[in-house]
């Protein structure tokens, strides 16, 4: 079972960090498309609770709790975020995460690191080398998650990331019966090459790995036998509808979400919730 965190948008939405402001963004459309999230979330029967921490007027990109921490197996990394902005969001996350019993690593300066740079595939994490995770925040990472009593140890790696926001802006792991997800774009094709390195240069199973047309929609959202995916592109709604069909009889669930809003503000579906497991960490 999982509880998850999220977080209201605040008003303030509009002065978010973005790549390009040149589409404006309207506050209460990105209000009802988290509106709509947060309800789809609450109703996979695998989430127990979710616990809503208020918006912060001061913080506009508060909601994308998914850069504030890392947990994983009963620790929550604390992130120094990557953009100077964006430091006074993680208090209410960590004070949360701590009262439901996890161990709170807090990251410090010159570390930095985002969530959405961190990536994690059963016993395998990636962990983006992007603008806003550096070396520093990878190597607390490592060593803070190695720290986790684990049934089977961790292996990392860092990808170097150049051109995107976050490492998980251009791929994601979709679970053990789809493997991972990439935008098929030369720097998707890049990443992809690295992670399937990474896992024959340690002689265990390449994984899949699928290249969906539009890069935001390769960012999808696993809890438990559900994949959230975007459903606003319609090239990658069509490759969506051949994977559910090829994994007809997986039992996994596929439900769409649209939220070009938020794509305005360069995030994607995984940035707006931490998924906290309350029994041993869970693989998918
Ligand atoms: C930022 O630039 O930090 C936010 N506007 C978007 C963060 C998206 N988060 C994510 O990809 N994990």
């Amino acid at each position: 079972m999982f509880t998850v965190l999220v977080r209201n948008l605040p008003k303030s939405f509009t002065r978010c960090l973005r790549e390009s402001k040149s589409e404006h963004i309207d506050v209460v459309k990105a209000e009802v498309e988290h509106q709509l999230y947060v309800k789809a979330i609450s109703s996979n029967e695998r989430v127990f609770k979710v616990i809503t921490i208020p918006s912060d007027e001061a913080c506009p990109d508060c909601v994308f709790v998914e850069d504030n921490a890392v947990v994983y197996n009963g620790t929550a990394v604390i992130s120094m975020m990557g953009a100077p902005s964006r430091r006074d969001e993680v208090s209410p996350i960590a004070k949360v995460l701590s009262q439901l019993g996890q161990k709170i690593k807090t990251m410090s300066l010159p570390a930095t690191l985002d969530g959405g740079d961190v990536m994690i595939a059963g016993e395998h994490v990636f962990v983006g080398c992007s603008s806003r995770t550096n070396y520093e925040g990878f190597v607390f990472l490592r060593e803070s998650l190695q720290a986790t009593p684990s049934s089977t140890p961790l292996s990392f790696s860092f990808v170097p990331v150049p051109d995107a926001l976050h490492l998980k802006s251009i791929i994601s792991y979709a679970g053990k019966e789809v493997g991972f997800l990439a935008a098929d774009t030369e720097q998707g094709r890049v990443v992809a090459n690295h992670i399937q390195h990474h896992y024959s240069h340690r002689h265990c199973t390449q994984p899949t790995v699928r290249f969906v047309p539009d890069a935001t929609a390769a960012n999808v959202l696993r809890i438990f036998d559900t994949i959230y995916f975007a459903s606003h592109f319609p090239r990658s709604q069509d490759f969506f509808q051949n994977l559910q069909k090829e994994l007809r009889g997986k039992q996994i669930n596929f439900v769409g979400l649209a939220s070009p809003e938020m794509n305005k503000a360069d995030a994607a579906l995984t940035c707006c919730s931490i998924l906290v497991s309350t029994g041993p960490s869970a693989t998918f």
